[in-house]
């Protein structure tokens, strides 16, 4: 086994070669079990513990990572010592209480964003997972899957070249190889490709094709309403037989967003330009005279639904700033008082 196989390049060797890495050895994340990581080296696959968290988010591990290994001996076997630089990521806001970011894919190359072209088809969703993978730094592609059960291919890839001008859209089928050929172009060896998408979609299946083995389980959609059943239940990364990666992971029920500004402006810039020409810069984009805005919607060159849209997604950021605001206040708040005890401490002696 060769790591270069597995994407080690000279963005991670630079790294290496920076930090103190005596006695350590360099492998990749290729699956997350909860607790124990499965991880590819020089010398195999080794099954490792994930670290303790001691420091919320401080070594935060997820498939595609790669790390520095440490072999300590037969019985305590090997540790994680730590997590080299991401050259990308896409992440989500962590379901929960908290304010949280939670890193779904690391150092991709390419995302797919998986949607099918049956009645899952949805704009809305899509348009979301456009804006983490435009933040993510990877390329983001849109695959269609299903196209053989689906009678407006065209009118529906013509949507989503719509809301995605500049990304590339493929309609494929795993059942008829519809578009395959098209799909294997953006594999190559050292080359990471992320499926992302809702459960159901044929992630899974689609690796199995490229995989050309049913190595991943896969279970039909419910028929009432074709969603999937949550049928992938962890993140893993595939060497493909023509070499190149692929990683699977589990249908994401929702996609909260985590960052956005380099997304949001990918797809919604013209927007965003738009408020500004507005006569009064806290305009409410209502009645006030000289709104530029009001003047796109009435004039046809703003479409109004997309105009809700940016106006929701502006609505939930700015309630996640306020959030992360708040964090970030409550653990400065928490850091002075720790001081201050220890300050207090400190002058007892
Ligand atoms: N007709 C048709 N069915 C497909 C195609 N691709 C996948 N399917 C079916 O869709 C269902 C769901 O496929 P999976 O591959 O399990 O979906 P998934 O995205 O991996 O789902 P999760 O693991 O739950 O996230 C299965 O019954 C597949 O056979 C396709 O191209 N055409
Ligand atoms: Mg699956
Ligand atoms: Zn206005």
């Amino acid at each position: 086994m060769n790591i270069i196989a597995y994407g080690w390049n000279k963005f991670f060797e630079n790294q290496w070669n920076e930090m103190n890495t005596e006695g350590l050895f360099p492998g990749r994340v290729i699956a997350d079990y909860g607790q124990l990581l499965r991880i590819a080296t020089n010398s195999g696959e080794l099954v490792v513990n994930r670290p303790l968290q001691k420091h919320e988010d401080k070594m935060q591990i997820a498939v595609g990572d790669w790390v520095a290994l440490e072999f300590v001996n037969e019985i305590e076997g090997t540790f994680i010592r730590f997590v080299l630089k991401r050259n990308t990521k896409f992440s989500r806001a962590a379901s929960g209480i908290e304010v949280k970011e939670q890193i779904v894919a690391a150092n991709i190359d390419t995302v797919f964003l998986v949607q099918s072209l049956n009645n899952d088809f949805n704009m809305k969703r899509l348009e979301r997972y456009l804006i983490a993978a435009w933040e993510s730094g990877a390329v983001p592609v849109v695959v269609l899957t299903k196209a053989d059960c689906c009678y407006d291919i065209f009118d529906k890839a013509a949507i989503v070249n719509n809301t995605a001008p500049g990304v590339e859209v493929h309609p494929i089928s795993c059942l008829t190889g519809e578009g395959m050929e098209e799909i294997r172009k953006y594999f190559a060896p050292g080359k990471t490709v992320a499926l992302l998408g809702s459960s159901g979609v044929g992630k899974s299946t689609l690796a199995n094709t490229l995989m050309g083995q049913e190595l991943l389980k896969t279970q039909g959609v419910r028929e009432y309403d074709d969603k999937g059943r949550h049928t992938t239940t962890h993140r893993e990364l595939l060497l493909l037989p023509e070499g190149g990666l692929l990683m699977d992971t589990p249908g994401m029920r929702s996609l909260s967003l985590w960052e956005a500004d380099t997304g949001m402006d990918v797809l919604f810039g013209d927007v965003e330009e738009l408020t500004k020409l507005c006569r009064f810069h806290d305009c409410g984009h209502g009645n006030e005279p000289g709104c530029a805005v009001r003047e796109a919607l009435e004039a046809g060159t703003l479409d109004m639904k997309r105009w809700q849209r940016w106006l929701k997604l502006q609505k939930e950021l700015s309630h996640l700033e306020a959030k992360k605001e708040n964090k970030l206040r409550y653990n400065e708040r928490q850091w002075g008082r720790q001081n201050s005890k220890l300050i207090r401490q400190s002058k007892k002696y």
